[in-house]
């Protein structure tokens, strides 16, 4: 068994709300990424500005009515794409109904994402230690979707200084991350050189939201 095929799909929900579903969107992948490539070539992935005065390493880009944007002045969501001046393409059914069947699946019946953050990592990019607050409502959950090369994940607490575990994120796995864990600090140690099958040397992560 090599390092991406699947293992006895393993649902395991933990006290502070995170469920996880262990290779939950395995046989959606291929029309998952058939539908990326379709959101990518409408709003392009590119390196946000941070307010902090440096681009982040990893690129993103947004499907759904609103979009997480960063820039100078801070972050946020937004209807329009600030490169184009679109509007964001459409979420796409099949990115739709993976993240409501998962919310489902972890006890969250009427999650009804808005947008769909996409973040694209090459080999040596990292998302520093930080908390989801740009969204309306905390009580909903976020679903992330990992694609690709694997990425070690930090799960801290409440405090940004309370240690982090880490969890190892594999192509397909789905994590949904409600009650007190939607407010903990997390982010992606730098990505460690690796091929993957289909994806080759990156990681795409894609994250549901109720932001509005
Ligand atoms: C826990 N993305 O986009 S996914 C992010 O792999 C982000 O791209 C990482 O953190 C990535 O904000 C991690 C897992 C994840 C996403 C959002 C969360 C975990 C979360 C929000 C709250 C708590
Ligand atoms: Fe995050």
């Amino acid at each position: 068994m090599d390092l991406f095929s699947n293992v006895e799909p393993t649902h395991q929900t933990y006290a502070t709300g995170l469920v996880y579903l262990r290779g939950f969107a395995l046989n959606n992948a291929p029309t998952l990424l058939a539908d990326l490539n379709q959101v990518i070539a409408v709003a392009p992935l590119r390196s946000m500005m941070t307010p902090m005065g440096y681009p982040m390493s990893v690129a993103t880009t947004s499907c759904g009515s609103l979009g997480w944007v960063g820039d100078a002045k801070g972050y946020g969501y937004s209807h329009v794409d600030p490169q184009s001046l679109l509007p964001w393409p459409a979420m796409p059914e099949s990115f739709l109904q993976l993240a409501e069947n998962a919310a489902e699946t972890a006890g969250f019946k009427d999650f009804c994402p808005d947008a769909c953050l996409i973040n694209q990592y090459h080999i040596g990019t990292k998302m520093g230690l930080h908390r989801d607050k740009d969204e309306r409502d905390f009580t909903q959950p976020i679903v992330s979707v990992s694609l690709g090369i694997p990425a070690r994940f930090q799960f801290g607490g409440n405090k940004r200084s309370d240690k982090p575990i880490q969890i190892l994120l594999n192509h397909g796995d789905v994590v949904v991350w409600g009650g007190a864990s939607r407010m903990y600090y997390h982010g992606i140690m730098t990505v460690q050189a690796n091929t993957h099958p289909i994806l080759g040397n990156k990681r795409i992560n894609l994250t549901f939201r109720k932001a509005g």
